[in-house]
């Protein structure tokens, strides 16, 4: 086992009697939404996974160790800590180790240390992306690269329209990672269920998500797998109000001259903020709906 990973005894006991985990990240929580709600969601998150038969493991890292499995106490400290907790994606990883710090996992860390760890199935909202105007400003999520080398499934509810949905599928495509639609044709858009883009292909039960993960494994494939999983019906936000929000909140973006790491944290708490709270409320909802079915995923990863 690597030296810097902690796991908890919880997941390290699960993992080692072959029963289903489920790894959350933990930007969502520093960064992703405000105190109390993100540490009130996370724990809820972990509670559903419970509920549907699987042990959660909430990644971060704490004091310089890669942590698979958080104590309720240390999501409460990253919570409270909010955006003062370093943003840790790949080219972090290695000075935060060794000084000591604390992380908050985005998709690309918490897919590194779940794969360390032994664990198959990973829980967020939204993924990063190919951002609007890439061609000039090269702003290209890390995720999508480790999606191409790392193996770990993500059930996540779509990538926002704050991307350029068109470019991060031409740069999933070439870089070999399958975008699976959970129950549907289309690619979810994170807040709405349309996008106007179509997924390469439809899976409809957790057995077939698991049963094509398992087959990507044995033909020794580098990389993950995206599945998205469309917020649902009754949660979903009107597309008028929030392609407002996100184009207001994009303009916004341009404007301050927002770059690097800071771009995705301003444009979710703009859209949050424009929205008056009720993309909250639905980010809430949409986390939960992809708790649940990572738990079955996990479970029929497991027989
Ligand atoms: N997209 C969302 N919600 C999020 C993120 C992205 O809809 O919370 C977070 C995730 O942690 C993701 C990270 O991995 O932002 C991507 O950041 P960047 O675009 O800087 O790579
Ligand atoms: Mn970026």
């Amino acid at each position: 086992m690597n030296k810097y990973l902690s796991i908890s005894p919880e997941v390290e006991e699960a993992l080692r009697n072959h029963q289903p985990v489920v790894a959350l990240e933990s930007t969502i929580i520093s960064h992703g939404m405000p105190y109390p709600q993100n540490v009130e969601t996370a724990l809820r998150v972990e509670q559903t996974i419970r509920d549907h038969g699987a042990v959660p493991a909430t990644i971060a890292i704490i004091g310089g160790r890669l942590k698979a499995g958080c104590t309720p106490e240390e999501i409460e400290y990253l919570g409270k800590k909010g955006p003062a907790v370093t943003k840790a994606s790949r080219r972090d990883l290695p000075v935060l180790i060794a000084r000591g710090e604390d992380g908050a996992t985005t998709v690309t860390t918490t897919m590194i240390i779940a794969a360390m760890a032994g664990i198959q199935v990973f829980a967020t909202g939204g993924i990063g992306g190919v951002h609007h105007h890439a061609q000039q400003t090269f702003d290209i999520s890390a995720d999508l690269e480790e999606l191409a080398q790392t193996p770990v499934m993500v059930i996540c509810a779509g990538p926002k329209g704050i991307l350029d949905l068109g470019l991060t599928l031409e740069y999933l495509e070439t870089k070999g990672v399958p975008v699976i639609g959970y129950q549907t044709d289309e690619l979810p858009a994170f807040y709405t269920r349309h996008s106007g883009f179509e997924v390469d292909y439809r899976l409809d039960t957790p057995q077939e998500l698991a049963a094509a993960f398992r087959a990507k494994q044995a033909l020794g494939l580098r990389g993950g797998m995206l599945v998205n999983n469309p917020i649902p019906e009754e949660y979903s936000m009107p597309a008028d109000v929030i392609n407002f929000a996100i184009n207001m909140a994009l303009r916004e973006a341009e404007e301050k001259g927002v770059h690097g790491k800071q771009c995705t944290p301003f444009l979710l708490e703009r859209v949050k903020d424009i929205t008056g709270g009720d993309s909250l409320a639905a980010n809430i909802q949409l986390v939960l709906n992809n708790a649940r079915l990572a738990a079955m995923t996990a479970a029929a990863m497991c027989v």
